[in-house]
């Protein structure tokens, strides 16, 4: 896929697949392929609607804001001397692809709201460039969700969402906002970029949750 693709689907899937009948719980644990995927290998596919933008780390900060009892602003710096840890997980395209093990580095989100008194139940992620995603704040916390700044040891690079991205492999990896730069708190749960055009609300790849109504 080029850079400047649209469709996260790109008319590589066919839109009615039947779904398997492998709930998360009854899934071999052999098997780490979702229903309707294939193993991308050494590949790591670049995706992005739009141009990658190219934010300057002085610039840069990730802000907590929305339904919160104060917003908090961490600049590069102070993203940087947060608590971080190693992150080795399997990720899943609605394209189809899906990559395992791959090695991450980052802050986890439970960190970033740890001190955050809020009574939202949505976070709704927003990027340089105008991308948001919507996802359930209870998904973006219980260690299952990161803002990673590292890819495979180095820096991430910038087509893969450098200087940092949202993380959250347990759903499809359009949730995973590239160039994320804060969340957004709130009682409702507003739309992002690919679920306004009819991509599913919460995209769990175990139960084929490509598009609304799935
Ligand atoms: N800001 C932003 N984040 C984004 C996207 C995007 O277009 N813009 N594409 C999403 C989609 S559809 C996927 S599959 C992954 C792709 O990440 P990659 O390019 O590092 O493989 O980023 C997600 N995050
Ligand atoms: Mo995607």
């Amino acid at each position: 896929m080029g850079a400047n693709d649209i469709d996260p689907n790109n008319g590589t899937t066919p839109r009615f697949v039947s779904r398997g009948f492998t709930g998360r719980a009854r899934r071999p644990p052999s098997a780490r392929l979702p229903p309707g995927q294939y193993d991308v290998g050494t590949g790591f596919p670049v995706l992005s609607a739009g141009p990658t933008p190219n934010t300057h780390l002085s610039s840069w900060d990730f802000t907590v804001q929305g339904l919160v009892d104060r917003v908090r602003h961490y600049s590069w710096a102070e993203f940087r001397a947060l608590p971080r840890e190693p992150v080795q997980v399997d990720i899943h395209c609605v394209t189809s692809w899906s990559k395992f093990d791959t090695r991450w580095e980052g802050v986890s989100v439970d960190t970033l709201l740890a001190d955050v008194e809020s009574e939202a139940e949505y976070a709704l992620a927003f990027s340089d460039g105008g991308y948001t995603t919507n996802l359930p704040l209870a998904d973006l916390t219980g260690g299952r969700a990161w803002i990673v700044d590292t890819y495979d040891g180095a820096p991430l690079r910038p087509e893969h969402g450098g200087p940092a991205r949202l993380l959250v492999p347990h759903l499809y990896f359009w949730k995973s906002a590239k160039w994320v730069r804060g969340l957004v708190l709130g009682e409702v749960e507003e739309l992002g970029f690919w679920e306004r055009f009819g991509y599913h609300r919460y995209g769990d790849p175990w139960r084929q949750q490509r598009y609304a109504g799935d």
